[in-house]
């Protein structure tokens, strides 16, 4: 049997009784199919596997997909197909736990194809200058505070002009009225990383050397800062496109640090901890091996780190970076996992700017252990990946409605987005542009 036809074999004797043929003609469909070339030979041979497997199915629908369909791309679709019939899970609504923070979010994968007439998001233009003269953030340019910059030549890291945290000056601040209306005093420090000198890069664009030293400033900075008495956490973070409220295409990121942990990190940090105390083992660590071991929701990888989409995920293409070593933060890291990091997010940022053929946009950030002086032996660090595209560079998913008053949803499995990222090619779609 020709190894297409193989497939399709396995795939119908996968799905046909479990899942209902529209959800395979989905599968193979999905959204790329227009453009597809025709080939005789295989129309044919496909559109008699369909019948054999679908025989209720309608004459003209089984023309249709037989007809859209071209050798190389049901290869994919199929594997993609079958990678999707061999999960457990069915294709209801249902509801997944998030280990990470306690939370549940609710999957309803029948609901992909609702038609969308709403909000289009304009692609960020990726024609930019090396160089802006009116760029804040490039080198040699008087930002908005009034400083200028340096004419720095590797990643740049400055107070940020506009900071939503202040130093402590050792003044309590005003009591609280009521025990219903609590106030506590918050300081800290906030930063501004320049990425690279280059108006026109981002992380995709960069080389793994160039991104290495983006990681050994985030290090850098995550001892300095974390050794202050007066920090208790670091959060590192970045912003990119204007879809995320992106102020300056300049590629950059930002460092918050407080005095208190922030109620996301505190979360993961009791829910670590709670499970370590509960099981005796580490979340992050069991988590990884049983992603390994499935190999379903897994993007990419290399020596050191993890790429998935986690079961949980609430964005269509969120993912998570794992270290496989179990530690608190990337002060532990020595050069050649350093190097290994901005290795996994060169390629990553590579697949995502590929995956719509756009200037991805996302919220990206480290989760690492407090540095509050006390003891986190259940914290394994990692990143988050937090994109609002759906289903082009133009429709973005909106938290709100159910999402603000319920829970989080979504509509297309996080299996389904771990396939169409591992699909695509780790050579940026723009490599060839001088
Ligand atoms: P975002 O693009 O994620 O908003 O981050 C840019 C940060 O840079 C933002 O916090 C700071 C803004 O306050 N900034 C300066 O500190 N100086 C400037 O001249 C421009 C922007
Ligand atoms: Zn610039």
């Amino acid at each position: 049997m020709q190894p297409l036809f193989f497939w399709f074999h396995r795939v119908s004797m996968h799905v046909s009784g479990r899942f209902p043929p529209k959800l395979v003609v989905w599968f193979l469909l999905d959204n790329h199919m227009s453009h597809i070339l025709h080939r005789k030979r295989y129309r044919k041979r496909l559109r008699y596997a369909v019948w054999q497997r679908f025989p209720q199915m309608s004459h003209l629908k089984m023309r249709f997909i037989c007809g859209v369909l071209n050798p190389p791309r049901v290869r994919k679709r199929i594997s993609m197909a079958l990678t999707q019939a061999q999960h457990e899970l069915p294709p209801k609504p249902h509801r997944r736990f998030n280990p990470l923070t306690g939370e549940w979010i609710l999957v309803s994968p029948q609901r992909t194809r609702r038609p969308w007439q709403g909000q289009a998001e304009k692609p960020d233009p990726l024609d930019r200058p090396a160089y802006d003269p009116a760029c804040y953030l490039c080198p040699g340019n008087i930002r908005a505070g009034g400083h200028k910059n340096p004419d720095y030549s590797k990643p740049y890291v400055f107070t940020n002009d506009f900071p939503a945290l202040e130093p402590d000056d050792g003044h309590d601040g005003p009591p609280s009225p009521d025990h219903l209306l609590k106030v506590e005093p918050e300081t800290g420090i906030c930063r501004v990383i320049c990425y690279s000198p280059r108006h026109d890069l981002s992380l995709a664009r960069m080389t793994v050397r160039e991104v290495q030293q983006v990681v050994d400033a985030w290090q850098a900075e995550y001892r300095e800062l974390g050794a202050r008495p007066d920090i208790g956490h670091v959060q590192i973070f970045e912003n990119r496109g204007a879809a995320m409220g992106c102020s300056n295409p300049h590629p950059h990121g930002q460092i918050w640090a407080n005095r208190s942990v922030p109620t996301l990190p505190a979360t993961e940090g009791r829910c670590q901890a709670a499970y370590l105390a509960e099981k005796g083992d580490c979340l992050l660590c069991r988590y990884l091996s049983l992603e390994i071991a499935r190999g379903e929701r897994i993007i990419l990888q290399n020596e050191t780190f993890v790429v998935l989409v986690p079961f949980w995920a609430c964005w269509p293409f969120e993912t998570l970076i794992l270290p496989r070593q179990h530690g608190g933060s990337i002060a532990e890291l020595d050069a050649g996992q350093k190097r290994d990091l901005a290795e996994v997010m060169t390629r990553l940022a590579i697949r995502y700017d590929n995956l719509f053929q756009t200037a991805f946009p996302y919220t990206m950030g480290l989760h690492q252990q407090p540095t509050d002086g006390k003891n986190h032996p259940a914290w394994h660090w990692h990143i988050h990946y937090l994109p609002p595209l759906l289903r082009s560079g133009s429709v973005k998913k909106f938290m709100v409605g159910y999402e603000m008053l319920a829970m989080p949803q979504r509509d297309l499995p996080p299996e389904a987005c771990a396939d169409r990222l591992r699909s695509l090619s780790e050579t940026h779609y723009r490599a060839s542009d001088p």
